[in-house]
């Protein structure tokens, strides 16, 4: 696609526009720019009517809600084409891409990926909804490189060109219902990552997530599970396995969870299709730590432990939270801006909660579920009184999970924002830190 002197709308001017932005200006392309927020109205090149005016092309952001968007309508109807961002960095990268989707566990599978490929000695690059935008780095990849993409339902939902040569589905949970509408139309848009798909190219898929195990929408596709399969990547003995041959000591995985072996698990199946000894998964596995903010070990005080899961911003992210700690006394610290998700699919599971400690702009949808259940709760308008009130309740020996399972922008600008808030409150006062 040729861009020089063409007419370009970018809409979003978030980190996904500007970056696009700034490739369209180096092009020579007549770029102009809109956004639903009134603050960049003054901004040189901001297009006040965009409706009224003709486009050779419009490149939206991932965060463009495109539901009954009367803009969008108003592009439709003219036919002028629309693409997302990670179509048009797709169309401008070089080399091989590396697609990670999935309701949780993208970033560290993504990361986890990369690291193994850069032990590997691969020209590798990170980026997509892990918080750089793929066309911040599109134009620096060459036929060598390898480009680790984090891609989320946002991304996907207007991707109409991107094509991975290998794509990841992780596990399919019940996640931006809000945005969606359904979970079914929420599936049915993770499956686009297989669209453009050729030949050659490999979908990976987690036979242990009843949903993602039946997204085979590609003839080439590969599983891997946490028990022994006949073939692709699983476990047995000890050992992770790729095609019945050893490549991985399960005790050289030092992350906590179930939900973080088959984070391994995926990343070793990914890599399976290019050329990494098993040294290289060894040392990229041993020396990995994931982002902040999940199940991150905040510190300890009068034998209280704090774990910082701000990142769980649903249901089943906190799931897979209270079962990594499900032998230990716990007091769940969840609340925020809810996704419309049943919070009957965590207190059904019959796990033991000391409290649920409920606070934000969903406590009482939270606190009413937990009730049903039995469950022993308390309700807090903000944030910091819901941590506040968890370190008195309590005990020696006890574990405070902050994992929210809902967004946190009733209070918070993102879940990292929320995640340090917690820590500095719980740090104001520990014995030790990691
Ligand atoms: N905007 C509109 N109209 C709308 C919505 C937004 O005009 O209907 C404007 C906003 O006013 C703002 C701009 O669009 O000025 C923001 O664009 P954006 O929301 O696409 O944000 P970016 O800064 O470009 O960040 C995006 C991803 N954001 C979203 O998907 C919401 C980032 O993922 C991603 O890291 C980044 O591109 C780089 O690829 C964030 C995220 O929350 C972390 N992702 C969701 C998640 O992980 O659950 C999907």
């Amino acid at each position: 696609m040729k861009f020089k002197c063409k007419n370009v709308l970018v809409y979003g001017l978030g980190d996904s526009g500007r970056a696009v932005i700034k490739i369209l200006r180096e092009k020579q392309a007549f770029v102009s720019f809109f956004d639903d927020n009134i603050k960049y109205w003054d901004y040189v090149g901001f297009e006040r009517e965009p409706q009224n005016k003709n486009y050779d092309l419009v490149i939206i952001s991932p965060g463009i809600k495109c539901l009954d968007n009367p803009l969008l309508q108003v592009f439709k109807e003219k036919k002028i084409p629309v693409i997302s961002e990670l179509d048009f960095a797709y169309l401008l990268s070089k080399g091989k891409i590396i697609a990670i989707t999935g309701t949780n566990g993208k970033t560290t599978v993504s990361m986890l990926t990369h690291k193994m490929l850069k032990t590997a000695g691969y020209d590798a690059f990170l980026c997509g909804n892990i918080g750089l935008p793929f066309s911040s780095i599109c134009e620096k990849t060459t036929k060598e490189s390898v480009v680790v993409c984090e891609v989320s339902n946002f991304q996907l939902e207007t991707s109409i060109y991107f094509r991975p040569n290998v794509a990841c589905i992780l596990n399919i949970k019940p996640d931006h219902l809000d945005r969606h509408g359904s979970f079914e139309e929420y599936k049915k848009v993770k499956g686009k990552i297989a669209n453009q798909m050729k030949k050659h190219d490999v979908l990976i898929l987690n036979l242990d997530d009843e949903e993602a195990k039946k997204m085979v929408l590609h003839k080439k596709y590969q599983y891997f599970s946490k028990f022994p399969i006949k073939k692709g990547v699983y476990v047995s003995k000890g050992y992770v396995h790729i095609n019945r041959k050893p490549v991985l000591s399960l005790q050289d995985i030092n992350l906590k969870g179930e939900k973080n072996l088959e984070n391994v698990l995926a990343s070793v199946s990914i890599c399976s299709h290019f050329n990494i000894f098993p040294k290289d998964f060894s040392l990229a596995v041993s020396t990995f730590s994931p982002a902040s903010h999940r199940i991150e070990f905040v510190g300890q005080k009068n034998g209280v432990t704090y774990i910082d899961d701000s990142k769980a911003t649903n249901v089943a992210s906190t799931v897979a939270c209270v079962e990594a700690f499900k032998d230990e006394s716990i007091v769940l610290l969840m609340g925020g801006l809810g996704k419309e998700i049943d919070y009957s699919e965590l207190f059904s599971l019959g796990y033991k909660l000391k409290e649920v400690v409920c606070f934000g702009k969903d406590r009482d949808s939270i606190q009413n579920c937990a009730d049903k259940f039995g469950y022993k709760t308390s309700s807090h308008e903000k944030f910091e009184q819901a941590v506040c009130y968890s370190k008195t309740v309590a005990e020696k020996g006890d574990y405070v999970l902050l994992s929210p399972a809902c967004a946190s922008f009733d209070e918070f600008s993102g879940y990292a924002e929320r995640g340090e808030k917690f820590k500095n409150l719980v740090l104001e006062s520990v014995d030790e830190k990691n």
